[in-house]
């Protein structure tokens, strides 16, 4: 059989589930997962391999109609980027309407001449109607080669969204080293772990509001502990005391937490040291965003 290699980028609103999916299909946790919208803010290249194909999954930031600060301009601009180089989209909805994604969006989806399959998910929380009025609008938009319900979350159908992928993926060769996962460094996925926590220990605003960049990353000699020292930027100096708590609860708390799935990620014992620092505004300023990867 001949070999098949091909980029998926899978778009969609916040929150659909694009990230459940993207980690269902490739077996392992590639994306962080959160119930808040706007948890993936960078497009991140999940990479399933066989013997005769190689898929590149691009997982990808949930398209904001109206973006409010530059961040989150800078992240639909990573959706957009996924016109580039797509052999095959996957458009992610939980029962929804296409106007949930930005019309330009839609233009572009509608202007593609590759494959695009809609993935309606949650089906395990939608009526058989709620299904089908999804589907009936989405199809009445736009042209797809294949319709598939799932469950990311139960993994229901998901193989179904695979086989069609490995069937559908042009022919050519790999594009990345055959035991390659991922094209992010370990640092990315360290620093996502605890933005992960974040979202998942602070409410309103903070989680949104923060960055996290992991600034030391040392293996002892002999691998049996790492020491890591990240800092959490906020975007306001109220947001400070916030993060730390009364008398340190919470950043401890999210210390404790973050180092765990830390170890388990790296399979060592974790040392993990956390800074709270105040950039007024970051995320409509031009420098901050570059320094922190949301411009080329
Ligand atoms: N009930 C149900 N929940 C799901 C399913 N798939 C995902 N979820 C939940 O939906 C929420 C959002 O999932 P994510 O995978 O983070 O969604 P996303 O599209 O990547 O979100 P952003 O990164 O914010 O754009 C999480 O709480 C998931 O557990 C599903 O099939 N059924
Ligand atoms: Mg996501």
């Amino acid at each position: 059989m001949n070999h098949r290699s091909g980029f998926v980028n899978i778009i969609g609103k916040p929150n659909a589930g694009k990230s459940t999916l993207v980690n269902a299909l490739v077996g392992e946790k590639m994306s962080i997962i959160n119930t808040k919208p706007q948890t993936t803010r960078h497009r991140i290249f999940a990479i399933l391999n066989g013997s005769d194909f190689q898929v590149v999954f691009s997982d990808t930031p949930g398209l904001i109609k109206t973006p409010a600060y530059k961040m989150q301009s800078a992240m639909n601009k990573f959706v957009f980027s996924t016109f580039e180089d797509a052999d095959i989209f996957l458009v992610v909805t939980d029962g929804g309407k296409p106007d949930e994604i930005p019309d330009t969006a839609l233009v572009k989806l509608k202007r593609s001449s590759v494959p695009i399959i809609l993935v309606v998910n949650k089906a395990d929380q939608l009526s058989d109607q709620e299904i089908e009025n999804s589907i009936f609008e989405w199809e009445k938009e736009l042209t797809f080669s294949k319709t598939i319900i799932i469950s990311a979350l139960h993994k229901i159908n998901t193989g179904l969204v695979l086989d069609y992928i490995l069937k559908n993926l042009p022919e050519g060769p790999a594009y990345y080293p055959k035991d390659q996962l991922t094209d992010r460094p370990e640092r990315f996925f360290i620093s996502e772990i605890i933005r992960g926590q974040i979202l998942s220990l602070y409410h309103q605003e903070i989680p949104y509001s923060t960055e996290v960049v992991v600034t030391g990353f040392v293996e002892e000699a002999d691998k049996k502990l790492t020491k890591i020292s990240a800092d959490i930027y906020v975007s306001r100096k109220t947001q400070k005391p916030i993060i730390i708590g009364k008398g340190g609860k919470s950043i401890k708390q999210l210390g404790i937490m973050s180092r765990k799935e830390i170890e388990e990620f790296l399979d060592c014992k974790v040392y993990l040291e956390l800074f709270v620092k105040v950039k007024e505004d970051w995320r409509d300023s031009d420098r901050m965003l570059s320094q922190f990867g949301y411009r080329p």
